[in-house]
């Protein structure tokens, strides 16, 4: 009975190996979970990137968003916002507000991570590591996907051209 032992090994093998997310796993701290976190790939020269993410709180109590710290940049809290009819990019330095029971999305366009002063560019394919840090979930350590410098998300079809370069 060893060959038909040897193909079904194989074969769940194969299984494993197409069911493998492209994407990153969640990762949970207390009420807060972060899902699909991703960076985007800095151009050469560039001194700041941007990371994005979803944020859910499962709990009964909001929570917050301060900041972050990287060994590679500064991590600060950012939205890009139309006034006038120009877009702004402002840092929320009083954090940014997860509802009880609800998600934030971080993308880009809207709410962000930016990454400052870089160290080193960002390049497809690598991953970085940050800590995320929320008023009450703590300190979350979250390793983010290297995606295409024109990426707008790990759901977004290959070459969808409506991330732009806006952070
Ligand atoms: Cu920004």
């Amino acid at each position: 009975m060893k060959r038909p032992h040897a193909f079904a090994f194989a074969l769940a093998l194969a299984v494993v190996a197409s069911a493998a997310p492209a994407m990153a796993e969640d990762i949970k701290a207390g009420d807060i979970t972060i899902q699909k976190p991703w960076a985007r790939a800095t151009p050469k020269g560039a001194e700041v990137g941007g990371a994005y993410f979803v944020i859910r709180n499962t709990g009964a109590q909001p929570d917050r968003l301060t900041g972050g710290t990287a060994d590679f940049a500064t991590v600060e809290i950012h939205q890009m916002k139309t006034e006038d009819g120009v877009m702004k990019m402002v840092e929320l330095k009083d954090g940014l507000p997860i509802p009880a029971h609800g998600s934030v999305g971080l993308a880009p366009g809207g709410y962000h991570v930016m990454l400052t002063h870089l160290t080193h560019p960002l390049n497809k394919g690598e991953t970085i590591k940050a800590t995320l840090t929320f008023e009450h979930a703590g300190a979350v350590e979250v390793t983010f996907p290297v995606l295409a410098v024109g990426a707008s998300g790990p759901d977004a079809a290959k070459g969808g051209g409506m991330g732009g370069m806006k952070m």
